[in-house]
């Protein structure tokens, strides 16, 4: 018996067959295992470029550190096998590499050497300055042992007063590592780590806010970008991310077949991810989706998925206004969700879950239909929005 024969039983508004009910039943369920098994994994990302390109500068601003933060010091970094190549342990689950290249490690060969090339979840290759063709091979070395690699062109504000130069250099790069058209080559500025750097002026970052959400939108495919997330933002910040993600993702779902247990699957998800962030420990996904029908029964008064069952046309795909309902309802539990844990609750406390729930809907109530999908589309409008609900 799958955890969702609630959820079907109450959808079955003859829409599906039960092929296809499977079909998306196990589509879910195989997401939200992926969800949980990524909580107990490693991120491991290997930071390689030639000596002061700027790594570890990269690496702080990626992190946000701030300045006179030393984390770099602060941070454990164990000595490699080589002189050359160094493993830094930032947390419990995630661990950076720090080295010119791979190619010395690669050539050694043993055992120590192997543990530190396996599982490289992200490459990032930093280049800075003019074209060198000797990075070409470093690029292609980090391709066999990363899952994805992100190429960097740092130290950009050395083109500040020659904008066309720095297009120029870029796509130089572009082309002597032999980057795909439609692969991107990052371009950021990580000044002002350095200790000798005027301690009264600003620091200069630029670019790696782009970089950190293309790292973390790659790992989320893999349900690791919590891993990394949490150790760069603070927990109200992920919260924030989570809502933004999964509001656009309730929109467009909402026009699917199947929606609303696609929604249900969704809404599971971020109960577990937000259970993750505050706690650090992994809730399952059974009791993720057996905290649903608190709301939904909150929503309608009655019948447990009454709700889920009465904005769902005979279709099974949900129209503008059901769409909304279920924008607004998935907005107000996962903002009730944060409340309780937020203050030191947790799942269990189902009064403090039910009130919270029941007064975020009374808020939201002026929100029309319409109105959440527009809100949705907008990232301006919808980080408002969720900056009033969440501190
Ligand atoms: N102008 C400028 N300087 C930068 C930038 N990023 C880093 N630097 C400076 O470049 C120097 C080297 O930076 P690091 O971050 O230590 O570079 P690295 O690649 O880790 O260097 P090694 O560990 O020695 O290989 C430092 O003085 C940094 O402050 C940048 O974007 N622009
Ligand atoms: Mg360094």
């Amino acid at each position: 018996m799958g955890i969702f024969d609630d959820f079907t039983k109450s959808n079955d508004n003859g829409a599906f067959d039960d092929k296809q009910k499977e079909n998306v039943e196990s589509k879910i369920q195989d997401d939200l295992s992926q969800i949980e098994k990524g909580f107990g994994k490693t991120v491991k990302i290997a930071v390689i470029g030639r000596v002061s390109t700027g790594k570890s500068s990269l690496i702080n601003a990626l992190f946000n550190v701030k300045k006179g933060e030393n984390k770099k010091v602060q941070v454990g970094a164990i000595s490699g096998v080589t002189t050359k190549i160094k493993e830094i342990k930032w947390s419990n689950n995630v661990t950076i590499i720090d080295s010119p290249g791979l190619g010395d490690v690669i050539r050694e060969n043993s055992q120590e050497t192997r543990n530190i090339l396996n599982d490289i979840d992200v490459g990032i290759l930093v280049v800075a300055g003019s074209v060198d063709d000797s990075q070409k091979a470093h690029y292609d070395e980090l391709k066999q042992y990363a899952k994805k690699v992100f190429v960097v062109m740092n130290k950009i504000d050395e083109y500040d007063k020659k904008p066309k130069a720095l297009e120029s250099v870029a796509i130089q790069w572009h082309s002597s590592l032999g980057l795909a058209d439609d692969e991107k080559l990052f371009l950021t500025c990580t000044d002002g780590y350095d200790p000798d750097y005027d301690p009264e002026a600003e620091m200069d970052i630029r670019g790696v806010d782009e970089l950190r959400e293309s790292v973390l939108s790659y790992l989320k495919e893999y349900g690791k970008d919590l891993l990394l997330a949490r150790e760069m933002m603070s927990k109200s910040q992920l919260v924030k991310r989570e809502l933004y993600w999964v509001l656009g993702a309730v929109g467009a779902a909402a026009f699917i077949p199947g929606s609303a247990l696609y929604i249900t699957g969704i809404q599971a998800g971020a109960i577990m991810r937000i259970h993750y962030i505050y706690t650090n420990e992994i809730l399952s996904k059974k009791s993720a989706v057996a905290a649903i029908p608190l709301f939904a029964s909150q929503s309608i008064g009655s019948n447990a998925f009454l709700w889920v069952k009465s904005v769902l046309p005979p279709t099974g795909i949900l129209d503008v206004a059901a769409a909304g309902v279920a924008i607004s309802v998935t907005f107000a539990m996962l903002s009730a969700v944060n409340w309780v844990y937020e203050n030191g609750y947790n799942l269990d406390d189902k009064s403090e879950l039910k009130d919270q729930f029941g007064k975020i809907t009374k808020l939201l109530k002026g929100i029309k239909a319409d109105e959440w999908l527009k809100i949705i589309k907008n990232p301006t409008d919808l980080k408002a929005l969720i900056d009033k609900f969440i501190k």
